[in-house]
């Protein structure tokens, strides 16, 4: 099967396993997470679900949602999720994650957070043995000073090695060919940091990216995912946490 046929195999599972009618569901950002979006319009559509309320996590998505009419809602008035579905860029044993490819972190992993169940929707080749060299770490940092924040970002002792790279072009790493820094959703930079050997504490790297003043969040995904669920050429396997 080809790589949008197994990204399309696991937006709709989880979509089919995990999504109840009555229920608050985060809408993930990214090609693998588009297909569980397009389920969820689906099956409200069809009238297999019903009373769906969706908190979507980037603009784009919003706007994918709107399009096939599933009722949308912001964290200010549902913050308690069922579940959350959204696609990954790395996925280690552990299934801690790197996000971010896409440039959304920030508001996946605030909805994210608030759900219930977290599932993550992969093809085959996410899983990785460490996270870091297979995929740049995105993290999203304010436009002020952005060079000072680089230097103190390479600096942390638990990213040791890494060099953070400004992303350019569209955030959504869609156009690489730009020369102005992308502009996340909420007005900010990306720096992907590139790794050379695997993060060897990814929560503690996480925990440094997070006491660096000028860093808003980072791609590191650690301890949040229920399952994940993986296409591989020999079919859908389901890892639980
Ligand atoms: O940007 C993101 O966090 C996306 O979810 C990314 O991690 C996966 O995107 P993909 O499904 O298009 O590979």
């Amino acid at each position: 099967a080809s790589q949008d046929e197994l990204k399309k195999q696991v937006g709709f599972k989880a979509v089919d396993d995990y999504v109840k009618s009555g229920t608050v569901i985060g809408l993930g950002t990214g090609s693998t997470a588009a297909f569980a979006v397009e389920r969820v319009g689906e099956k409200l559509k069809s009238g297999e679900l019903k009373d769906i309320i969706a908190i979507p996590t980037s603009i784009r998505t919003k706007e994918q949602a709107e399009g096939l009419g599933i009722p949308l809602a912001t964290l200010d008035t549902h913050s308690d999720l069922d579940v959350a579905i959204d696609g990954a860029d790395e996925v280690d044993p552990a299934l801690n994650l790197v996000k971010g490819g896409g440039g959304a972190l920030f508001r996946e992993k605030i909805v994210e957070m608030c759900a219930k169940k977290f599932i993550v929707i992969v093809d085959e080749s996410k899983l990785c043995d460490g996270l870091g060299p297979g995929f740049p770490v995105p993290v999203e940092i304010v436009p002020f000073c952005h060079e000072h924040t680089m230097r103190q970002i390479a600096a942390l002792p638990a990213l040791a090695g890494c060099e953070p790279v400004l992303r350019l072009g569209n955030v959504a790493n869609n156009q690489k060919d730009g020369d102005e820094p992308a502009i996340t959703d909420n007005g900010n930079y990306i720096v992907d940091l590139k790794f050379t050997s695997p993060i060897k504490d990814p929560v503690a790297a996480g925990e440094q990216l997070k006491a660096t003043v000028g860093v808003v969040d980072h791609g590191l995904f650690t301890g949040m995912t229920t399952a994940c669920i993986v296409a591989g050429s020999d079919g859908i396997i389901v890892k639980e946490a």
